[in-house]
């Protein structure tokens, strides 16, 4: 999430956990396979559903091979009625469960979901360059949810990146051709980073309801909006603005860090609220460029690497920590971007703009850290 004024951390808790092994089999739900031009290699995504067991112990468990071309994967539990969802346990083919708090590394309090985990949890390995999809069998357990997904991306080292985004817009203020301006912006910032976007051409929504939605993903209206979105790539929602109490200030959200990849759910998209980058009715191009290459960042895994209170970090060395101690100037308890100038404020997954002030003096965010770019371009939607 994005926001003016205050932060939404979604991370999701998981408990410490020990090793079993049990066996599983996957059955073939949907391939595609696309060939990039970019760098001549051919990545191979394809997303099946894990047959589970119940153990004696009381958690569920199942098992996924991960061929010797193995890139990145996305595990998912999902649970119906937007019930609570959570992995307990995720060991590699070397027997180290990363969700435990006890292995190095680990992705124990980061592993995502949605926002408090309704209905669906989600892993990603890569979600840092700590972690490997390595070859061989994974297994894992969860207690609570009805059915596990693995996306799995196969095929050659990526040395380059192309990721296809889908743009939608809702609303009757604002036209597809209004957000050229901002597309370009954020394609231009995540090119800058080595990775080229491929944006679909904007598919216009004109359902009423779908104007201003909740920012919660597991509302009706907005599970509705977002199931419409792409299974081959990133989709960005830019609905007219965010009903319901508590949106004021949002720029955007994400479903999760990272959300869903390849599976049409309530899950598969970011939000951008127009209203929220506009002065009358002129879209601020570069704020609202900055906000969608921001929401992307999260939806494919990234965090804030520094979250508001500025005690809070992502789980990558080396992005700029801004810490509260040293940089909370005025003792608000939040970290600005003008407070962590040089400290992280010219990232584009800080988690708040620079001022109006310090944009109209050309302040922006831009940048990627080494780490960021490789969560990206390992991401199992990128070819
Ligand atoms: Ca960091
Ligand atoms: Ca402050
Ligand atoms: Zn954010």
């Amino acid at each position: 999430m994005k926001t003016k004024l205050k932060l939404c951390l979604t991370c999701f808790i998981l408990i410490t956990t020990s090793l079993l092994l049990v066996a599983g089999c996957a059955k073939k739900e949907s391939i595609s396979t696309t060939t990039s031009s970019q760098d001549n290699s051919t990545s191979t995504f394809a997303v099946s559903e894990i047959t589970q067991t119940l153990g004696d112990d009381g958690y569920y468990n199942g098992s996924f091979v991960v061929p010797s071309n193995g890139i990145s994967f996305i595990l998912s539990v999902f649970k119906d009625n937007n019930g609570s969802a959570a992995f307990y346990s995720l060991s590699d083919p070397d027997s180290t469960d990363i969700l435990s708090s006890s292995s190095t590394p680990t992705l124990y309090g980061a592993a995502s979901g949605s926002t408090s985990g309704k209905g669906y949890a989600n892993v990603l390995v890569p979600q840092s360059p700590s972690f490997k999809a390595k070859a061989g069998t994974w297994t894992f357990k969860y207690i609570l949810g009805d059915r596990v997904k693995l996306a799995l991306r196969t095929g050659t080292f990526p040395n380059a990146a192309t990721i296809f985004v889908q743009p939608y817009i809702t609303g009757t203020t604002w036209s597809a051709a209004d957000l050229n301006g901002a597309l370009s912006v954020m394609s231009r910032i995540y090119s800058a980073n080595g990775i080229t976007l491929s944006i679909n051409s904007t598919i216009t929504i004109s359902d009423s309801q779908y104007a201003t939605v909740s920012k919660d993903f597991t509302d009706t209206t907005t599970s509705a909006l977002v199931s419409q979105g792409s299974t081959n790539a990133v989709n960005l929602f830019f609905i007219e603005d965010y009903a319901g109490s508590g949106s004021s200030g949002i720029l955007g959200n994400a479903a999760g860090m990272p959300g869903s990849m390849g599976i049409a759910n309530a899950w598969n998209g970011v939000l951008n609220s127009l209203t929220a980058h506009a002065s009358g009715s002129t879209l601020n191009e570069q704020l609202l460029g900055e906000t969608a290459a921001h929401e992307m960042g999260h939806q494919l895994g990234l965090y804030h690497p520094t979250e508001a209170n500025g005690t809070t970090f992502d789980i990558l060395s080396d992005t700029a920590e801004c810490s509260k101690s040293s940089r909370d100037n005025d003792s608000n308890g939040e970290v600005s971007a003008e407070e962590c100038e040089g400290f992280g404020a010219e990232n584009v997954m800080f988690w708040t703009p620079w001022s109006s002030s310090s944009r109209s003096a050309g302040k922006k965010q831009e940048t990627l850290s080494s780490h960021q770019r490789q969560v990206l371009k390992y991401s199992p939607i990128a070819k």
